[in-house]
């Protein structure tokens, strides 16, 4: 049984009130709220075992080491990756997929080298690769979509050349909310024997994600979005691949050996990870993943996606609406335009009467472009918002359009 008032009782903030209103958060893509556990967590690590990872021989810096080491099984085992040195630990899925375009791109692209991403990329997934345009000629490709805003897949095909060497795509979109058919397009890149690299930012929060499953060659998530502390998130890569691929920072951890006239790198995967790793928040990290898997990502998944439709019918039902995003496989996200009433203005009306919303581009300029529009509001769910929650957003929503 999953009895989301229970959960909402391991959230302290949902608690809180808003301007003299109960706070109803629906600005979930952007960052979620914490459990107990995970604050919990934060705290006794600072109290009680504070100390410097790998580098020790003293009992506090061991324990702080295990913790952190048993933080990147967790995660492992989370995403059912083949092993720990798969792992790499960033500040987000921002640095992970900065990582990947540095390390990847000066491993296997040269000028003239094609990367296909799609229309609905968030910019972290667009303009790491721009970056690299200043290094190399390479050119991207931009996989479009229809109305509903679902990839077209035989476009996607099309797209694929001599030169083409590594599709990097989002999972799951935080503007359309639309699911991605990845294990497909993975499959598909495979045949050309090209790499695929996944933004699950908004994925692995939400669905079950399973990375020996899927096949893909790496894949992007951050803790935060996942009740995690914020400043941690993960870079996963196949080990064949980020055998190949060169340090992305220099410094402490990621060596094994320094002089001046010749220094050799750590093994996988703390040649990636230089300098001293946020531990505190891996450990919270991996707290929030137990939470997780104590609910259950098959359980997680239906609820919101039960919150989804309830959503968009209500929000449907409330007419002179455009929804942006109506893809058959719809994820916990929902971006709309209701009337001609500015976002912004809408945002912040609903926002004095307590209710948290996302308003503008998302961080998805392109796809704003694509769509014809400078931006929309958006709610997006998580594992511990309500119908009742829906009901307050729909007469708010209803109370601001009296208003105009
Ligand atoms: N990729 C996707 C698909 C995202 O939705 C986001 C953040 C990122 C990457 C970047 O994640 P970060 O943790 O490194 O910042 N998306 C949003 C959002 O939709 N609203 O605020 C941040």
């Amino acid at each position: 049984m999953y009895d989301v008032y229970k959960i909402r009782e391991d959230f302290p903030i949902l608690g809180r009130e808003v301007y003299k209103h109960p706070l109803v958060y629906l600005d979930n893509a952007a960052t979620t709220q914490k459990p107990r556990v995970v604050v919990d967590s934060i705290v006794k690590e600072y109290y009680s075992v504070n100390a410097n990872v790998h580098r020790g021989v003293h009992y506090l810096s061991q324990l702080a080491t295990e913790l952190h080491e048993t933080s990147r099984e967790i995660v492992r085992k989370f995403l059912n990756a083949h092993s720990t040195s798969e792992i790499i630990f960033t500040r987000g899925t921002t640095e992970s997929m900065n990582l990947l375009a540095y390390s990847f791109g000066e491993a296997f692209l040269k000028d003239g080298d094609e990367v296909i991403i799609s229309v609905m990329e968030h910019h972290s997934n667009i303009v790491p690769w721009q970056i690299l345009q200043q290094r190399k000629k390479i050119v991207l490709k931009i996989i479009p979509m229809n109305d509903k805003g679902e990839l077209l897949l035989e476009e996607y095909k099309k797209l694929f050349s001599e030169r083409t060497k590594l599709v990097s795509v989002t999972h799951v979109s935080n503007v359309l909310g639309t699911i991605n058919p990845i294990k497909e397009l993975i499959r598909i890149a495979h045949e050309y024997g090209i790499p695929v690299a996944v933004d699950a930012a908004q994925s692995v929060p939400h669905i079950p994600v399973d990375v020996q499953d899927l096949d893909c060659d790496f894949l992007a998530f951050s803790g935060h979005k996942i009740y995690g502390p914020t400043g941690v998130g993960v870079l996963y890569g196949k080990e064949v691949l980020l055998e190949q691929m060169p340090p992305y920072q220099g410094g402490g951890e990621m060596i094994q050996s320094v002089s001046f006239e010749h220094t050799t790198y750590n093994t996988l995967p703390f040649k990636f990870e230089a300098g001293t790793p946020d531990y505190v928040a891996t450990t919270g990290l991996a707290k929030a993943l137990d939470y997780c898997t104590t609910l259950g990502m098959e359980n997680i998944a239906l609820h919101e996606q039960e919150l989804t439709r309830y959503a968009m019918d209500k929000l449907n039902q409330l007419g002179d609406i455009r929804i942006f995003g109506e893809a058959t496989e719809k994820d916990a996200v929902i971006s709309f335009q209701v009337g001609n009433i500015h976002h912004l203005d809408l945002g912040t009306l609903l926002d004095r009467l307590g209710i948290a919303i996302r308003t503008g581009h998302h961080c998805a300029e392109p796809l704003m472009r694509f769509l014809g529009i400078e931006g929309t509001a958006r709610v997006s769910f998580a594992l511990y918002n309500t119908k009742n929650e829906i009901d307050t957003l729909i007469a708010g929503i209803e109370r601001v359009r009296k208003m105009f």
